[in-house]
C-alpha cells in the first residue's frame, strides 16, 4: 500500500497537557507515527514516500483563511510577546460562549488562541505549523494517488485532524487531514466521496465540515459523546441538514463496548456506504478503540484490526487510509498495520 509519510511530524512534540488540575506528558507524541513507520516497514507493505507540498488554496478548499492565517503565525506571535515563551507551549485559555461574538477576529493572541480553538488540551509548538501543513499534504496526495489509479494509499501522519474543524483547532488536531483528502477527491472529478471515522472518538471537526452536504457522507462510530470527549458532538440524531440532510450517520456505542458491539455498528456503516456508493473513501483510522489504551474504554484486540481492514476492502472501494488517533504506542504498529494488511489480504 502505497503510503505518503510526514517526515516533520516529530516537530510537533506538545510539552504537556492538563489532566485534573496536572501536568501529564502529551499522549499525542511523536513515537505513536515511529512506531507505525517501523512495524509497517518490517512487514514490507509498500513503498514509503514524502509528499508533494500542496498549495495553500487548496487548504482553503476546508478551512478559512483567517483560521489559516493565525496557525501559520500563532508561533512567532506567541513568542514575540515575551522571548521566554520560546521554551513554553502555549494554551488557549478564553473562549467566546454562547452569545459572545465570532465576526470580530480580536487583535490580543489569547482571544485569538480562544476564538480558534475548542479545548486546552492540545499545545500550539514550535513546529506545529510545519508538521501539521506536511500531513495535510500527505492526505491530499493519498487522496490523488486513488485518482492516478492505486486501490489503496495510506497517510502516515501527526498530528492528527478529525476534530479540527474548518476554523478551530482541538483534541490534538490541527487541520482536517481526512476532510482535505475527500475534497480534493471531489475537486478532482469524483462525484460522491465517503469518509468512514473508526477512531474511539467521534469527528466532530470532519462532521461539521459536510453537515450541510450531500457529495459526502460522513459515518462515524465511537464512544456516546454524554461520557467521552468531544461531548458536544456526536450523537445518533445528527443525521444531516438542508441539502445534507441523510448525509451523516452517528453510531454511539457505551463505555465498554467490546467487538460484538463495535463489528455490529461496522455492518450498519458498510451498509450505508454500499447504498451510498462513493467513487472514493477516505477512512479515519484512529486506533484508540484497542483494549490496551490508556485514554479510552473500549475492548477491540489486535486481531480485530486485521478483520476492520478485511471488511473495509469487501467495499470494493478506492480507498485512503488517514491515521487518527491510538495512544497505547507499544501496541499502535501492530494495530494500525493490521488494518492495512487486512485490507490489502482481503482486496
Ligand atoms: C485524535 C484523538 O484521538 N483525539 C483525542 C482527544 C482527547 N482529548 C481528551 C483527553 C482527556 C485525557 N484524559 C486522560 C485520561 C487518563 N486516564
Ligand atoms: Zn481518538
Amino acid at each position: 500500500m502505497l503510503t505518503f509519510y510526514n517526515e516533520h511530524h516529530a516537530q510537533h512534540r506538545g510539552r504537556f497537557e492538563m489532566f485534573r488540575g496536572e501536568q501529564v506528558p502529551c499522549f499525542e507524541k511523536p513515537e505513536r507515527a515511529d512506531m507505525v513507520l517501523a512495524e509497517f516497514e518490517r512487514r514490507g507493505l509498500g513503498k514509503v514516500v514524502t509528499p508533494h507540498g500542496v498549495s495553500l488554496v487548496s487548504l482553503e478548499r476546508i478551512h478559512t483563511p483567517r483560521y489559516l492565517h493565525f496557525l501559520r503565525s500563532a508561533w512567532s506571535e506567541w513568542c514575540a510577546l515575551d522571548p521566554a515563551n520560546a521554551e513554553r507551549d502555549a494554551f488557549p485559555s478564553v473562549w467566546p460562549i454562547r452569545g459572545m461574538r465570532h465576526d470580530i477576529e480580536p487583535d490580543n493572541f489569547a482571544a485569538r488562541m480562544g476564538l480558534y480553538s475548542m479545548d486546552s488540551g492540545t499545545p500550539l509548538t514550535a513546529g506545529t505549523w510545519i508538521a501539521a501543513k506536511t500531513g495535510a499534504d500527505c492526505a491530499v496526495n493519498a487522496a490523488h494517488a486513488l485518482r492516478l489509479g492505486q486501490r489503496a494509499t495510506f497517510a502516515l501522519t501527526r498530528p492528527p485532524g478529525h476534530h479540527a474543524g474548518a476554523d478551530f483547532f482541538g483534541g490534538y488536531c490541527f487541520l482536517n487531514n481526512a476532510a482535505l483528502a475527500a475534497q480534493h477527491l471531489l475537486d478532482d472529478g469524483a462525484k460522491k466521496v465517503a469518509i468512514l471515522d473508526i477512531d474511539y472518538h467521534h469527528g466532530n471537526g470532519t462532521q461539521s465540515i459536510f453537515y450541510q452536504r450531500d457529495d459526502v457522507l460522513f459515518i462515524s462510530i465511537h464512544a456516546d459523546p454524554r461520557s467521552e470527549y468531544p461531548f458536544y458532538l456526536g450523537h445518533a440524531d445528527e443525521t444531516g441538514a438542508g441539502a445534507g440532510a441523510g448525509y451523516n450517520m452517528n453510531l454511539p456505542l457505551p463505555h465498554g463496548s467490546g467487538s460484538s458491539q463495535w463489528f455490529a455498528a461496522l455492518e450498519t456503516a458498510c451498509y450505508k456506504l454500499a447504498a451510498f456508493a462513493p467513487d472514493a473513501l477516505v477512512v479515519s483510522l484512529g486506533v484508540d478503540t484497542f483494549a490496551g489504551d490508556p485514554l479510552s474504554h473500549f475492548t477491540l484486540q489486535s486481531a480485530d484490526f486485521l478483520r476492520i481492514g478485511e471488511r473495509i476492502a469487501h467495499l470494493g472501494l478506492p480507498t485512503a487510509f488517514v491515521f487518527e488517533g491510538g495512544y497505547a504506542v507499544t501496541e499502535i504498529g501492530i494495530n494500525v498495520v493490521n488494518v492495512l494488511e487486512g485490507f490489502e489480504t482481503a482486496a
